[in-house]
């Protein structure tokens, strides 16, 4: 069988090794609202640096600014404790985790030239990968963990359960559950999974909705209006919060296109979330509607074809109903408009 793995050059593999080995004060930084991929790729290389340093006064740390609730569940598992703090003090070497540019991290940038810079991630490289002494980045694998597992797998160390379940948790979770996965990413989980229960990650990586994302959503629900425009199935509704996940809501059950409306009268803000079928996305560009709507009420706004959104000032001079009611009319009437032109 030929194996298909995630490519990392050799001498990175080494200097990595180097770096880790030779320095015993080393920060590893996940950006805001650290996900379980860039807290599982930390873990794992702290581990990594723990076990290759052999100093007995090591300085090993993770921070973040902020971390995710579902980061929060794995780590309390696992027994493993993050810095959550703004401008960590920074050691010899820090670590960029899942991080690939200085605005998804508060750091102190000025003092980052004092240290040695890592980076390991998979998004793609922007001028932060530049002041990196060493950076291993690969665009094409699905998670920071599947990069790191192939890291110990190259250096021949089989990290043990702990380590092995949090690399999993980040591959899983930036997989969307395995939907997004390649075939390098089974063949990485094949190595990681030895004794592990794979329900017992999948349990880990599902939370209970907030209540007050469960609420706006059935009122987005028991407020929607239906119409229909060449036989799709447009749903309208509005709601105070959470409105993205509202419209996403509307669409997965049953409308074609939707539209949710959240008028905040204290920010003075109107914010708008459309979403749409893959189908109907072949006629239309949601990102296109919302810029459109947005330009008519001087505001912001734009997306992907079938997710978008945009942001406008309330004209305070109207009452709440009434700008639910032209906004919500703005937008079905630019979806009509962009839908004929499609013909
Ligand atoms: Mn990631």
């Amino acid at each position: 069988m030929v194996l298909i793995m995630i490519k990392i050059d050799s001498k990175d593999i080494n200097f990595l090794k180097k770096i880790l080995k030779e320095n015993k004060n080393i920060l590893f930084l996940c950006h805001h609202n650290a996900d379980p991929d860039a807290i599982g790729a930390a873990i794992a290389l702290k581990y990594l640096a723990n076990i290759l340093n052999k100093s007995e006064d090591k300085n090993l740390r993770i921070s973040a600014d902020s971390v995710s609730k579902l980061s929060k569940n794995i780590l309390e598992e696992l027994g493993e404790s993050i810095e959550v703090v703004q401008y960590p003090k920074l050691l010899n070497v820090v670590f960029f985790v899942d991080t690939s540019s200085l605005n998804q991290i508060t750091v102190n940038t000025q003092e980052l030239k004092n240290s040695i810079l890592v980076m390991v991630d998979h998004h793609k490289k922007t001028d932060l990968s530049h002041l990196c002494s060493l950076s291993i980045v690969d665009e094409g694998a699905t998670s920071t963990c599947e990069i790191v597992s192939e890291i110990f797998r190259r250096m021949n160390i089989c990290p043990p359960k702990d380590i092995r379940v949090a690399l999993l948790c980040g591959i899983l979770y930036d997989t969307k559950h395995l939907k997004l996965a390649k075939e390098e990413t089974f063949q990485i989980i094949a190595w990681l999974i030895r004794d592990i229960n794979f329900q017992r990650i999948l349990y880990l990586l599902t939370q209970d909705m907030d209540e007050s994302k469960r609420i706006a959503h059935l009122k987005a629900c028991s407020r929607m209006e239906i119409r229909e425009v060449e036989g799709y199935i447009v749903a309208l509704s509005h709601v105070s919060s959470h409105e993205a996940s509202c419209a996403k809501t509307l669409v997965s059950i049953g409308a074609d296109i939707s539209f949710v409306v959240a008028v905040r009268k204290k920010n003075r803000e109107i914010r708008v979330s459309g979403r749409c079928r893959k189908v109907l996305s072949k006629r239309i560009h949601m990102g296109e509607i919302m810029e459109e709507v947005a330009n008519k009420l001087d505001g912001e706004g734009g997306g992907h074809r079938e997710a978008a959104g945009l942001n406008a000032q309330y004209d305070k001079g109207k009452s709440k109903d009434e700008v639910i009611r032209e906004v919500l009319d703005l937008c079905y009437d630019i979806f009509k408009e962009k839908l004929y032109s499609s013909n």
